[in-house]
């Protein structure tokens, strides 16, 4: 007889197609210097965070399957600017990915560096949309000082319900061997977060990350109808004005 002694994984609550379909749906909504710049949204908000040159903007033009809807660059410190951008059909507006500048780039001068610290801790204690972290990390460095000191920020805030995704970047850089080894030495350091690889270039990752990305932006949404979660149907069960 066999007992199986791990739980099967919950069925995403989307099926792959449809949660990419959604994030195909991302467009420019607007950029900011400054936390008080930024618009208040009632949505889900979901930031990418992480060292300069992780893969923060890379990974979102993946994700939303657009070449160049973030600014990705060779150059570290290519973003520089909080820059919000709007998912949702039809226009409607049902979540938001924002792109943060890095952290770690050590061509960027001290009172810079200082600066942009302030804003971006001011950004993850305060945003109140703010529901969702996915932290970049280049699993050829791991989790370095400054993502440690950043989840130890995040801490209350993760006591109080926000998630957050480890997701370990350019997994094509690494064999096989090599990544099942970062997973199990990240979700260690995770401490109760997700960890998954993720890779811009061979699309490793996508199908799982845009599937988790819309379960956390739709956490009241009864499992969809793998035949048409992206039809009107389905989109009638929102809420609209008369
Ligand atoms: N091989 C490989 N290279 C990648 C991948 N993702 C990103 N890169 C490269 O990494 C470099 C940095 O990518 P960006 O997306 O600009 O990194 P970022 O984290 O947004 O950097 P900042 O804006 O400076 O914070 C670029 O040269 C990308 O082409 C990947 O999955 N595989
Ligand atoms: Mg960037």
């Amino acid at each position: 007889m066999t007992t199986p002694s791990v739980p099967a994984a919950a069925a995403p609550a989307i099926d792959a197609k449809a949660a990419v379909g959604w994030m195909h749906t991302a467009r420019f909504l607007t950029t900011a210097a400054q936390l008080h710049q930024l618009p208040v949204i009632d949505v889900p908000e979901i930031a990418f965070v992480g060292r300069s040159n992780a893969g923060k903007s890379t990974c979102i033009n993946t994700l939303t399957q657009q070449r160049q809807l973030a600014f990705a660059s060779k150059k570290p410190g290519r973003t520089q600017h909080i820059n919000l951008f709007a998912l949702g059909r039809q226009g409607e507006m049902d979540a938001v990915l924002a792109d943060l500048p890095g952290y770690g780039y050590a061509a960027v001068s001290r009172s810079d560096k200082l600066r942009w610290q302030r804003v971006m801790l001011n950004y993850l204690v305060q945003r109140e949309s703010l529901t969702a972290i996915v932290l970049l990390c280049d699993p050829r460095l791991g989790l370095t000082e400054l993502d440690e000191a950043l989840l130890d920020a995040l801490r209350p805030r993760v006591e109080q319900g926000l998630k957050f995704l480890v997701l370990l970047t350019k997994a094509d850089k690494l064999t096989r061997a090599e990544q099942a080894k970062a997973l199990s030495i990240t979700q260690l350091q995770a401490g109760g977060g997700e960890v998954r690889m993720f890779s811009a270039l061979k699309r490793q990752g996508v199908d799982e990350v845009a599937q988790l990305l819309w379960e956390w932006s739709h956490p009241e949404q009864p499992q969809q109808d793998p035949d048409g979660p992206a039809t009107p149907a389905a989109e009638d069960t929102q809420e609209k004005p008369a």
